[in-house]
Formats: C-alpha cells, sequence, structure tokens
C-alpha cells in the first residue's frame, strides 16, 4: 500500500539464523521474495560486510524511486561488528530541476494555444505547485478537474475547481473532461478509463516518463515536475479570453455541489443519520491542520465529498491499492508522525472490525487518534457493486456489537450517537478529549443510489467500476451524463 501510494519507507525484515536458510526451519520465509511485488528494492544480507551499501543503495532507492525498500537480515548479522569505512553524505532527496526540452514545451504551447477550450486534470503530482496550477488555469481560462489524490493540493482557495472526476465524482469533472478540445493532465495517474474524454486532445505531464498514456492515449507526452514545466510553459502561452467552457463548467459545478450540500443536513432529526451529514461536521469541527483518513469503502466516498482542504490539511488513504480497514492503522502511523496535529479516521464498521486489535495498539501508545465510525451495519460499498453487477446481496451484513461501550470497556473515550441532534456535541467532545476517542455513529444503509440506467448495464454484468457513471445520493447525476451519450457508450 505505501510503495503503491510512493511513500519512502525503510522496512528491516528479520530472518532466521543463515545456516538454516533452506531447510524450511521453524518460521522460515524468504521476505525479499515475498515482499518483491510490494517494494522497489529488495536484497538479502549474508555477512556484516554488505551492510554499508546494501542500507545505502536500499535508503538511496526508497527516496528516489519513493517507494518502499526492504532488507532481509538474519539475527546473527545484528550482533556483528559493523565493518569501519568512510562515510557518506546524509542520503536525502537531492533538490533538481526537472522539465521537458523546450521543443516539447514548444509543441504543449502551441497545442494549448489553438485550442477553443481546455481542461486541466490534476493529480498528487501537484503537491507544491497550487500557486502555478491556479495562474495556468487563469492564462488558459481552463476549469480544473482533480483525481482524488490531488484533491487536498488542489481544491481550496481555487475559483476554477470543477471537482472531482470518477465513480465517486461530480458529473461536472466529468463532463468538464468530455467536453474539452484539449486536456491537460498534470501529475495524475487517475485509473478509470472510461472516463477520459473520447475525442480531446491530451497533454499530460508527469515526472516519470513510464506513466505517460498508460490509461489513456495521449498526444503529447512531457516529462517533468508540475512546477517546473509550468514555470517554463507559462511564457510561451497567450492569454485566453474566451471564458465560455469555463464559466459553464463552474456553473454545472456550482449546481452539482449545492445538490450534494442538501444531503448533507441533520434532516430534522430524523434516523438514520445521513453519512453526508457525519462527514460535513467532521469537516467543520476539526482543526485547521488536521490530518483525515478514510477507510476504503463508503467513508472515501463522503471524504472527497464533503471534507473541505485548506493547504494545510491533509487527506490521506489506500487510495491507490484500495486495502480495506486501512483508516486505523494509518491513523496510527500518522499520530506517530504528527504528534501534535489531530488525526481523524473515518471508519467503516466493517473496517474497524476487519483490524479491530488497532484499538489496542492506540491505546497502548496513548495516541490520541478520533475514531468516527460509520456504522451502517454492512459492507456498503460492496452490496453496492453487487446491485450494479446484478447479484441480490449476499453476506454483506454485520451484526455489530456497540464499539463505543467496547472502546470504553478499553479506556478509550467513547459515544454511541443514534439521533442527529446528538451528533455534534458528541463530535465536539471526541475531538476536545484529551486522548484517543471513538464516536460509533448509527448511518443509513441505503445511501447511495445507483443511476437508475445501469439497470440496463447489469443485463452484461458490469461491475460498478466498468461502468462510465457518477454516483448519487439522488440518481440523478445520469441525466448529465446521458447528455454526453452515455447509453451509446455503454452498448457500443
Ligand atoms: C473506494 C474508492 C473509490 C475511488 N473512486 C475514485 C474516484 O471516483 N475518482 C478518483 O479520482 N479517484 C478515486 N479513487 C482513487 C483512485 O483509485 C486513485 O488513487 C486516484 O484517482 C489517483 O489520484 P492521482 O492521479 O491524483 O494520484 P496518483 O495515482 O498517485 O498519480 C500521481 C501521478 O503524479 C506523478 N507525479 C508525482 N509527483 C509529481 C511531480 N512533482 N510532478 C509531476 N508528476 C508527478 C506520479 O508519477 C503519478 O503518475 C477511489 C479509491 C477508492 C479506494
Ligand atoms: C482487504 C480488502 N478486503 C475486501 C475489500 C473489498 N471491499 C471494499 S470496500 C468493502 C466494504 C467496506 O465496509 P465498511 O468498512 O463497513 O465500509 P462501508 O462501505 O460499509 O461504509 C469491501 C469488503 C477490499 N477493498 N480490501
Ligand atoms: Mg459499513
Amino acid at each position: 500500500m505505501r510503495n503503491r501510494s510512493r511513500v519512502p519507507v525503510l522496512a528491516i525484515a528479520a530472518q532466521i539464523p543463515g545456516v538454516e536458510i533452506g531447510s524450511t526451519y521453524f518460521q522460515e520465509t524468504h521476505p525479499q521474495d515475498l515482499f518483491r511485488e510490494a517494494s522497489v528494492y529488495t536484497e538479502l544480507v549474508s555477512y556484516s560486510e554488505q551492510l554499508p551499501h546494501v542500507l545505502q543503495a536500499a535508503m538511496r532507492t526508497a527516496v528516489e524511486k519513493r517507494g518502499v525498500a526492504v532488507i532481509v537480515i538474519p539475527g546473527e548479522i545484528f550482533l556483528k561488528e559493523a565493518p569501519a569505512g568512510r562515510g557518506s553524505a546524509p542520503i536525502t532527496y537531492s533538490p533538481r530541476v526537472i522539465r521537458p526540452a523546450h521543443a516539447e514545451l514548444s509543441k504543449a504551447a502551441d497545442l494549448l494555444n489553438d485550442a477553443k477550450s481546455v481542461t486541466i486534470l490534476g493529480g498528487a503530482g501537484t503537491e507544491g505547485a497550487h500557486g502555478q496550477v491556479i495562474e495556468l488555469a487563469r492564462k488558459l481560462r481552463a476549469p480544473i478537474v482533480h483525481a482524488l489524490r490531488g484533491k487536498e493540493f488542489l481544491e481550496y482557495d481555487n475559483p476554477y475547481d470543477v471537482g472531482m472526476t470518477g465513480l465517486l465524482g461530480f458529473s461536472s469533472g466529468y463532463k468538464a473532461m468530455e467536453s474539452c478540445d484539449v486536456l491537460l493532465i498534470l501529475g495524475s495517474d487517475f485509473p478509470y478509463r472510461q472516463f477520459y474524454p473520447s475525442k480531446a486532445t491530451i497533454i499530460q505531464v508527469d515526472i516519470r516518463g513510464e506513466n505517460l498514456g498508460r490509461r489513456t492515449p495521449i498526444d503529447l507526452g512531457l516529462v517533468g515536475s508540475v512546477t517546473d514545466t509550468i514555470d517554463a510553459l507559462l511564457p510561451l502561452l497567450e492569454e485566453q479570453t474566451n471564458s465560455k467552457h469555463l464559466d459553464s463548467s463552474t456553473k454545472h459545478y456550482a449546481r452539482a455541489r449545492k445538490e450534494l450540500d442538501e444531503l448533507a443536513t441533520n434532516d430534522k432529526n430524523r434516523t438514520p443519520i445521513h453519512p453526508q451529514y457525519v462527514a460535513r461536521l467532521i469537516s467543520d469541527l476539526a482543526t485547521d491542520d488536521a490530518v483525515f483518513i478514510p477507510d476504503v469503502g463508503s467513508p472515501t466516498v463522503w471524504a472527497a465529498r464533503y471534507l473541505t482542504m485548506n493547504g494545510k490539511r491533509r487527506l490521506i488513504g489506500s487510495f491507490n491499492h484500495g486495502t480495506m480497514a486501512n483508516a486505523l492503522p494509518h491513523a496510527v502511523g500518522a499520530q506517530c508522525a504528527f504528534p501534535d496535529r489531530q488525526v481523524v479516521a473515518l471508519a467503516g464498521d466493517g473496517g474497524l472490525a476487519m483490524l479491530l486489535g488497532e484499538l489496542l495498539t492506540v491505546r497502548q501508545l496513548k495516541l490520541p487518534v478520533k475514531l468516527v465510525v460509520f456504522n451502517n451495519s454492512s459492507l456498503n460499498f460492496v452490496e453496492l457493486e453487487m446491485k450494479a453487477a446484478g447479484f441480490v446481496n449476499y453476506g454483506t451484513e454485520l451484526d455489530n456489537p456497540d464499539f463505543a461501550a467496547l472502546a470504553n470497556s478499553i479506556g478509550i473515550h467513547g459515544q454511541r450517537v443514534e439521533q442527529p441532534d446528538d451528533l455534534e456535541d458528541a463530535l465536539r467532545t471526541a475531538f476536545a478529549h484529551d486522548g484517543p476517542a471513538l464516536v460509533d455513529v448509527v448511518t443509513a444503509r441505503q445511501e447511495l443510489s445507483i443511476p437508475p440506467t445501469i439497470t440496463a448495464a447489469q443485463a452484461k454484468g458490469f461491475t460498478l467500476y466498468a461502468l462510465r457513471t457518477v454516483l448519487s445520493g439522488r440518481g440523478d447525476e445520469i441525466v448529465d451524463l446521458a447528455e454526453t451519450n452515455l447509453l451509446r457508450r455503454l452498448f457500443d
């Protein structure tokens, strides 16, 4: 998961005694093989003299390739004398300028200058490039769509924002991409092919050349960092004056945003509580530099739609790999890394149950993690996928204990909330609590509705992820997508 999220990590795996390797000894595995698929470097250390250079290579690779480096060390090596030798400079990221050659920039500028309507799709690669991306959008009069991992870097202070694309996104995000002449992808590896535009010219900027064009055919690929590439590109661009595409896209977004916001209410204290309301209150009540971590499942939907970013807050998760039950263990790591920041895990009931033991870790390490459970008594997200594929739900119901009582029994502040009117106080108390806290919120199970046209698609056994659709609270976003020939494309 960390490897796919491109987090540099040095992992040291202890190995059985070296002389026993190959004898199916007690607890024998070959971690260098086991971790090969989930790492950028893995090596077994058989001699203590190997350690300095293996360690150096592992750390350098983790930093440069941004991933996990695993070194496997038989126990006895830890007890040997370290070999003497000359030390090297500390292994840190070495700042650099990375931008495309001038001829490539020129080609990009020509395409952009000739376009009538440009849309930007920005992702995690826009970290630290907020100012540049906004300036680029201003000059091109281009709406900015983001992929989920770009939300925290792009959505705030952004008059060009038209929301996210994809199944959990906004119809406005999809439409802005589908209806442009030129799509400019900046540091995004957004995986769902069916959401890329069918007709637009596509320019992609990525720091990793190997990522160019792997999700959709492109017309021009540029290798560079987002910041350096925009800095070099801006002087070559003409100021656009026609803002028709931008205006219609931002208007569409305002409408879609308003409709989603209307679902995030207390609803006259009616039960069960809308999960949208929970997410909105979390966003309103959390600190200015909180770290939010949703579980894979419906909490990811609510986080993507209702958590407000501001440039200081973080939104992290298992977004690229999609590992369920990530919120609590991620929160443990984040709270250790940022002891002074508020860390809020948005957990599913299924996710919490899967790694329930981590609650004891939170208590053992006295980590003041705030855990809000979206308790919908189900594996809700897969329930929805089953419906989309035409299956009757099976094995998705959860018979949960009272998670708040459970938390209290192990010394964690716990409160269960069943009435919307009680939610705000419960969250305030938990967030202000000096220590770990869990709020178990009983939320609605039937909240995400599948747009009606999917019924037809079921006949062909489409899964939700294969569909070009945006999940709705009301089932009406499909109207917007249908305008762009959704049905024709689904069946041709
Ligand atoms: C249940 C669930 C539902 C989901 N639904 C959606 C959805 O509807 N919509 C959605 O968008 N996502 C969704 N996701 C997340 C999705 O799977 C991807 O993780 C996400 O879209 C990737 O976002 P990204 O392109 O910003 O990041 P990444 O995939 O991490 O891509 C970042 C790219 O930027 C490049 N890069 C990094 N640094 C730089 C730099 N400095 N300069 C240039 N390039 C750089 C990298 O090489 C990489 O190619 C969902 C996830 C889950 C778990
Ligand atoms: C390890 C793992 N197992 C199963 C899945 C498939 N899966 C994705 S979301 C989900 C349901 C999550 O349930 P819960 O945590 O209760 O969240 P909900 O969707 O109900 O809000 C499942 C089973 C997965 N992504 N990862
Ligand atoms: Mg659930």
